[in-house]
């Protein structure tokens, strides 16, 4: 039998905790967690002649490290590397909750998306193509009630299918940042490709728009690196002509960048319901 680890990845209460009860058969608390101790619950179980690991990770709105639920992700991630990711959305909030989307992309995770709480969507008359979305993002996606177990069933055999790689949605996507953003990305890009301890965990690209970011992870782990002190000059003179050109601070310049992605993938697929949104 073959095992598949998968994690879940979301914000909080997007019902994580409750597509972890339904797939494992467990009875875990559906709560926040609290205070600072966080930690992922494990469960196993079998489906369709595979046996599955899953992990209910604690909820976070981006991995920028800042909170210990992030921090705490982003290390499971990176040190337990699961088979495949499901990233838990809520279906009415997507422009909030695909943030987390776009930074799960920039790590290149095989990765599956479970529109969670698609009941609410579809009762207050949103309508949402979730397969054109999953194509123009590169990742399947996939309607769920986790709630009462509505589409789960497809989540799993649509798992199953990222990992075998027989899911034809499956695709890397660069998250576009804009010119200006993505000018300053190609050369620390090139110079973290030819340093082969840079790229060991994580795609160039990625530890890019980290260290523009001024991610303190990413820094500690490229501290090593050979071309470190010309890395970090780059990164300055990059910085520094981008919050020039754009007039705004690197992080909410690269923020407001990825929130252009998500408006203008949701702009072709996604009209939103009447009811107002109360998360
Ligand atoms: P977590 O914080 O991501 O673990 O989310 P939980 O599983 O604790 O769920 C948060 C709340 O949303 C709970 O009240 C759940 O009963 C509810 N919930 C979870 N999934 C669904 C769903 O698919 N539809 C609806 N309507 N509610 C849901
Ligand atoms: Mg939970
Ligand atoms: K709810």
């Amino acid at each position: 039998t073959k095992t598949i680890n998968i994690a879940l990845v979301g914000n909080p209460n997007c019902g994580k905790t409750s597509l972890f009860n339904i797939a494992s058969g467990a009875h875990e608390h559906v709560g926040n967690y609290s205070g600072v101790t966080v930690d992922a619950k494990q469960g196993f179980f079998e489906y369709n002649g595979y046996h599955f690991n899953i992990y209910d990770l604690p909820g976070t709105y981006s991995l920028s490290a800042y909170s210990p639920e992030e921090l705490y992700v982003r290390r499971y991630l990176k040190d337990e590397t699961p088979d495949v990711l499901v990233n838990v959305v809520v279906a009415s909030n997507l422009e909030r909750n695909l943030y987390l989307t776009t930074e799960l992309i920039d790590m290149d995770y095989r990765m599956v998306i479970a529109l969670n709480m698609f009941d609410e969507l579809e009762q207050s008359g949103g309508k949402i193509d979730y397969q054109h979305l999953g194509n123009m993002i590169g990742v399947p996606i996939v309607p769920t009630v986790s709630r009462s177990g509505k589409g789960v069933n497809q989540l799993f055999d649509t798992i199953i299918d990222v990992y075998e790689g027989r899911n034809e949605a499956v695709r890397h996507v660069h998250v576009n940042l804009g010119n200006v953003i993505e000018n300053g990305i190609t050369p620390l890009k090139n110079m973290l490709k030819q340093d082969p301890t840079c790229t060991r965990e994580f795609s160039p690209r990625y530890l890019a728009i980290k260290l523009l970011e001024g991610d303190a992870e990413v820094k500690k782990i490229l501290e090593g690196a050979d071309s470190y002190p010309a890395l970090m000059k780059l990164r300055d003179q990059e910085v520094k002509e981008i919050e020039t050109t754009l007039n705004e601070d690197i992080e909410s310049a690269i923020a407001n960048e990825k929130y252009g992605f998500i408006s203008g993938a949701l702009a072709e697929t996604y009209t939103p319901g009447d009811k107002e949104e109360t998360k």
